[in-house]
């Protein structure tokens, strides 16, 4: 399969699944700072001009963070990503999705592109402030659920980490929030991992 990613950005978390089960893939970078993602040859690939993005081995194009997760943890990922119960793959889904619609889209899309959301300058720290609240909110809530346990989920690893890590890699590393004391120490042990360590070392991150 080809994986189109853009360094630093969501595409992060699929680079980190697809490190974590061995996947076979080849790698495209499409540099959102140079707006490779609105250039005619990526445009061909994905219309939508956003990363990630997969093409799969029978020519297919897959988008959307949750999709692709959803999509690798039934394949190539399923030895290590199976969900269990469908109750677990319900609850596994509904914390990847409030971490991609919610954190990501409302959240951090304010506090790293205020712009997006106003043209007027002297709206653009309120755009933020309003971006760090959605974000700081999550981040509580996820602590909760997180509490003193390894992953997300619990026990075991699966795809909604990798919306943990994408979407904490901007609030610790890039924009150092505070955030609870346990999410930061979960953050840190993914980043550890020799998955997460390969990811950002092929994103040029380290
Ligand atoms: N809903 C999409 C969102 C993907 C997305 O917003 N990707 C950003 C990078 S984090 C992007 O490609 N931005 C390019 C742009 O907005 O021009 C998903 O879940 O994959």
């Amino acid at each position: 399969m080809k994986f189109y990613f853009s360094p630093g950005a969501c595409s992060l978390g699929i680079h980190f699944l697809l490190e974590e089960i061995g996947a076979d893939y080849e790698g495209i970078p499409i540099h959102i700072k140079n707006g490779d993602q609105l250039k005619e040859d990526y445009v061909k690939v994905n219309p939508k001009s956003k990363v990630p993005a997969i093409i799969r081995d029978d020519g297919s194009l897959l988008t959307e963070f949750g999709v692709i997760a959803h999509w690798l943890s039934h394949t190539c990922g399923k030895d290590k990503l199976a969900a269990g119960t469908f109750e677990d793959e319900l609850r596994i889904m509904e914390t990847l999705d409030y971490l991609v619609a919610t954190v990501h889209m409302q959240g951090f899309s304010r506090l790293l592109r205020p712009q997006k959301f106003s043209p007027t300058e002297a709206d653009l720290d309120w755009v933020r402030e309003n971006g760090k609240a959605i974000v700081v909110k999550a981040f509580k809530l996820l602590s909760e659920q997180l509490k003193d346990r390894p992953f997300i989920m619990g026990e075991r690893m699966t795809i909604a980490d990798a919306a943990m890590f994408y979407t904490l890699f901007w609030g610790v590393t890039r924009l150092n929030l505070d955030l609870p004391e346990n999410i930061v120490a979960y953050f840190n042990r993914l980043s550890m991992r020799p998955a997460a360590k390969r990811a950002m070392e092929l994103e040029g991150l380290l």
